[in-house]
């Protein structure tokens, strides 16, 4: 695994977050640079780097953290008009906290391909 990343940190505490939903398995804070009206993004508790990585473990590990996203993106009032959500894994796709990440995009249309 390699070293801390701005997302260790604000799991642990010592960055600050605008935290918009919390259960035992995922965390979902604001993203610091939206993209969206509301851009959230979701991490699971238990690191992982990767997308990848993350898969390689119990279904049930997996399937917390997907419901997790579910259960932010409800909890943020989106489930009637709808909302995006992205993981990006590795260097073509732009990656660049290398802690999986899911974001939430909502509040306009938006646009297909994305870039
Ligand atoms: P990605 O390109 O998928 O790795 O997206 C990383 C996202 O993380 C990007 O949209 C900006 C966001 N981000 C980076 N640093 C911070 C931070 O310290 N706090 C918050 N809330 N978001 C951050």
């Amino acid at each position: 695994m390699t070293g801390k990343t701005v997302f260790d940190r604000i799991l642990e505490g010592e960055l600050p977050a605008r935290v918009a939903y919390e259960d035992g398995h995922v965390l979902a804070f604001h993203d610091a640079h939206p993209q969206a009206p509301i851009h959230v993004l979701v991490i699971p508790k238990r690191k992982a780097a990767t997308f990848a990585e993350l898969a390689e473990r119990e279904p049930e590990e997996v399937g917390h953290f997907f419901r997790g996203v579910a259960e932010a993106a409800r909890s943020l009032g989106l489930l009637e008009n709808g909302y995006r959500v992205v993981l990006n894994s590795g260097r073509d796709a732009n990656q660049s906290v290398a802690y999986l990440h899911a974001h939430i995009l909502a509040g306009r249309r938006l646009g297909w391909p994305p870039g």
